[in-house]
């Protein structure tokens, strides 16, 4: 039997429907958890550009007042770039979409000790009304429940070196394995296995995409990692008509665009090699585990390279949320 695609149309249309008002009640109870800033919830009404941004970064990923300056020009940048920006995280037991910068300020200077926050983190902090900065996951979770498209982070977690002793994998893979939302980054840190972290997204159908001419996989503080991408896009249009079509499917998978650093903003891959070695070998010795590893790992690779480190990631993400903030209005055009 052959069904022509104007007949399965209004059927995958009509499912999908279903499908979504079925989320949406599921997920009433959580409303009560999630508090939208005003700037977003309108934003989010009249389908202008939104992008979500993470905060473990902020919370975990860089020393403070570095981590707060990045932060606010990467909302800048996204501004800039015309959307708006959606920081996410927990403050007092209540996962913020959309920031102030008094909030955001709290967070940088942790004195309210956030924890680093991923899934299966949010029910304890929540139940204890505590602070969390939301890893690639769990700001995954928060942004498609409220139903932005398109969130800008440094680069996600994946599957760790040594996964056949220790089993770690980074959560942050399931959840792009089953929430609907494009994540922009600079691909994955070379302190993880790449290779074997672009076999699992396959595993879990999700779509990887290049941001450029080539399909070559970026590793986050290098352009190259050795590896290709399933498939490129060279342009914002590009990769938000890969994702309209992605979402439009009903897939519920998320889409990975992965967008290499700016060439003259590149670490020295040998220096980074070195360090990301040594930071390793540190992990077993001191017997680091479970979510304190890629913390430890970014501050030691940080201090071994005297600071590049840093000033790569501060690039990088920079680039990302210009890179985002254009595929979120690009996205937002298709829409319409
Ligand atoms: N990779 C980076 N920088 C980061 C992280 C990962 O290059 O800051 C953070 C992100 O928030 C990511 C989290 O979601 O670490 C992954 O942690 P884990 O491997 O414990 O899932
Ligand atoms: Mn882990």
């Amino acid at each position: 039997i052959v069904i022509s695609s104007k007949l399965l149309d209004p059927i995958v249309r009509s499912a999908n429907v279903l499908l979504c008002q079925k989320m949406r009640s599921s997920c009433e109870s959580a409303r009560n958890m999630i508090k939208v800033s005003t700037a977003v919830r309108s934003a989010l009404a009249s389908n202008k550009p939104v992008v979500a941004l993470e905060s473990t970064i902020v919370t975990h990923g860089m020393p403070y007042p570095h981590n707060l300056s990045t932060a606010q020009q990467v909302e800048h940048i996204v501004r800039e770039n015309g959307a708006i920006p959606a920081t996410i995280a927990i403050l007092s037991g209540i996962i913020h979409v959309g920031l102030s910068d008094e909030q955001l300020t709290i967070l940088a200077k942790k004195e309210c000790k956030p924890v680093k926050a991923s899934i299966h983190d949010l029910p304890a902090i929540i139940a204890q009304k505590g602070y969390g900065g939301t890893t690639v996951a769990s700001t995954m979770y928060a942004a498609a429940s409220v139903g932005i498209p398109v969130f800008v982070t440094g680069g996600i977690g994946g599957v760790h070196r040594g996964v056949e002793h220790t089993m770690d994998i980074s959560t942050d893979l399931t959840e792009l394995g089953r929430t609907e939302i494009a994540v922009v980054s600079a691909g994955v840190k070379s302190i993880l296995d790449i290779g074997r972290t672009l076999e699992y997204l396959e595993t879990l159908g999700v779509s990887v995409i290049t941001y450029a001419e080539d399909k070559e996989f970026p590793a986050f503080f290098t352009r190259r990692s050795g590896f290709q991408s399933p498939y490129n896009a060279a342009t914002a249009e590009a990769a938000a008509e890969l994702i309209f079509s992605s979402f439009s499917l009903g897939l519920r998978r998320g889409v990975l665009v992965a967008v290499p650093i700016p060439e003259q903003d590149a670490a020295s891959s040998q220096q980074v090699e070195d360090a990301i070695q040594r930071a390793l070998a540190e992990t077993r010795e001191n017997k680091i585990k479970g979510k304190d590893v890629t913390p430890y790992i970014l501050q030691r690779v940080n201090e071994l390279t005297e600071g590049k480190s840093l000033q790569a990631n501060i690039s990088l993400i920079k680039n990302n949320a210009k890179v985002g903030a254009q595929i979120a209005c690009a996205y937002a055009a298709r829409q319409t």
